[in-house]
């Protein structure tokens, strides 16, 4: 990636075309309103959740534009995935996207399936990748990083079909994930398009009474960008678009006076980290959202807030009780520009009207997840400093970017860590590592709700730093760290991280 590439997709980061999401949101004022549905969901059946999607082109409506963008199954948003803990996802992918359109050829050549990851990283370039090659990441879930699970170093090319496994531990933490692509380079445009769904992990959270009997209702909320001809074929136009919610613009959600609902919302945006408030139409005053699980984390305790803040990658499950008066609320978000001013959205319109419902709002403790035991200092093995740089082209973890020349993060099965992420850029990101949360120590920003909260996506405050411990008990393998905003991703700020099964002394 040069340096202008570089600048024009910094540029593309909302920080610095602040005119474009008005003009956006003017544009699209008159055709809000929609109702309020969801994606298609999928349950297991005998254990296992057999899904087989194409990744094609789809044609959709999208505001009262016609777009033409790349999607599972062609559409604006994936199918939700449920399954329980202990139960297993096969997810079968078939790339029907045509070869050699609309990008820069990557000069890995290699089949699906057996790129190394080597040739991953000496055939990388930070640019525009090949945009018709994909592959698939569960975000959040601890599985195993080895093929055919949550393996990311390897493309799937046009014409190719892989099945991914992914066995889901019997202890997995229950909440909110989500699957997306994560061929490098081609991350931002992909998700962009609308490759993103949420996954859903059910376990005992599930089973306390006041929060079973909550309608659920599935958000994934999305930036899709596309161009003047309702496609998206380069990473210079991922900026500037509104939050869409399951591929709606501010659709209006039904609520009965006194209803609890359970809302599972995922930040599927390229790089949008926002905080999120319910208000009464025409007032500034905060309804309470209660929030049960972050990440997919259940907290310690059902703990109500007015500001819920998710950074891209985020996930929050939290319960909504709709006032006893009959009104219209409205789900709004906050942002701050590089500029300094606030933007602001409608996301979701909450109508509530019709006969009163009172159901009683949980309030109590939640079920602990024994891998979510808090770290304390006497279990760490080792500490590491991460640095995010700029070397005035490309994006750096402790001086170097991406790619082949890049040390490694080495770490032996077993060790129990404590690490602190840096910024001496400049400007805002965050922290994603996959396969194991992390819990976190210190955080300047505002996404964690109580101290000791377990998260897989922090953000990383500009010229500020984050500290976290973390278990690498389970799974050996191969797999990533970076920046979860899609484009820095894309151009650099990313790191392999191994886990080595340690070798036994003679
Ligand atoms: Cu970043």
């Amino acid at each position: 990636m040069d340096r202008r590439t570089l600048l024009k997709g910094l540029g593309a980061l909302g920080m610095a075309g602040a005119a474009l999401p008005q003009a956006a949101f003017a544009a699209t004022k008159t055709v809000t309103g929609l109702p309020f549905a969801e994606p298609t969901a999928l349950t297991a059946v005998n254990g296992v959740l057999n899904f087989s999607t194409s990744v094609e082109y789809g044609r959709n409506k999208l505001y009262g534009n016609k777009v033409r963008l790349r999607g599972f199954d062609g559409q604006l948003t994936g199918k939700t995935l449920r399954v329980k803990a202990g139960e297993r996802l096969h997810f079968n992918m078939l790339n029907v996207l045509p070869k050699g359109t609309g990008t820069t050829k990557s000069t890995v050549e290699k089949e699906a399936g057996t790129t190394t990851v080597a040739a991953m990283q000496s055939g990388h370039v930070h640019s525009n990748a090949a945009f018709n090659t994909t592959n698939l990441h569960v975000h959040g879930l601890h599985v195993s990083p080895k093929q055919p699970s949550d393996y990311v170093l390897m493309k799937i090319e046009p014409g190719d079909y892989f099945q991914y496994k992914y066995e889901i531990p019997a202890d997995h933490p229950p909440g909110t994930y989500f699957y997306h692509p994560h061929y490098h380079g081609a991350v931002g445009v992909q998700v962009g398009s609308g490759m993103a769904g949420a996954l859903i992990i059910e376990g005992e959270i599930d089973h306390i009474p006041e929060i079973a009997q909550a309608a659920e209702k599935i958000m994934v909320l999305q930036t899709l960008a596309f161009d003047s001809k309702g496609e998206l074929e380069s990473n210079d136009k991922l900026g500037g678009f509104p939050f869409t919610v399951n591929g709606l613009l501010s659709p209006v959600l039904s609520m009965r006076p006194g209803e609890v609902q359970r809302w599972r919302m995922v930040n599927a945006s390229i790089e949008d980290s926002i905080t999120l408030a319910l208000s009464p139409l025409d007032s500034n005053a905060k309804q309470p959202i209660t929030v049960l699980c972050l990440d997919g984390n259940p907290l310690t305790k059902a703990i109500p807030v007015t500001d819920l803040a998710l950074a891209s990658g985020n996930r929050a499950d939290v319960l909504v009780k709709a006032p006893a008066k009959a009104g219209t609320y409205e789900l709004r978000y906050l942002k701050t520009a590089k500029d300094g001013t606030q933007q602001t959205q409608i996301v979701l319109t909450v109508r509530v009207a019709g006969p009163a419902k009172d159901m009683p709002l949980f309030s109590g403790p939640l079920p602990s997840v024994p891998i979510l035991k808090p770290i304390a200092e006497s279990e760490i093995t080792n500490k590491r400093t991460l640095v995010y740089g700029y070397d005035g082209n490309l994006f750096t973890v402790n001086g170097v970017t991406f790619g082949a020349d890049q040390p490694q993060q080495n770490v032996t099965l077993g060790a129990v860590e404590e690490w602190t992420v840096t910024d001496t850029t400049g400007f805002p990101h965050s922290f994603h590592i996959h396969v194991n949360p992390f819990q976190v120590v210190s955080s300047p920003a505002q996404q964690v709700i109580e101290a000791g909260q377990w998260m897989d996506t922090l953000e990383v405050p500009r010229n500020g730093s984050i500290t976290f411990r973390t278990r690498f008990v389970d799974f050996d393998g191969t797999f990533v760290l970076h920046c979860h905003y899609l484009p820095h991703e894309d151009g650099g700020l990313m790191q392999i991280v191994n886990v080595n099964k340690s070798v036994v002394a003679k």
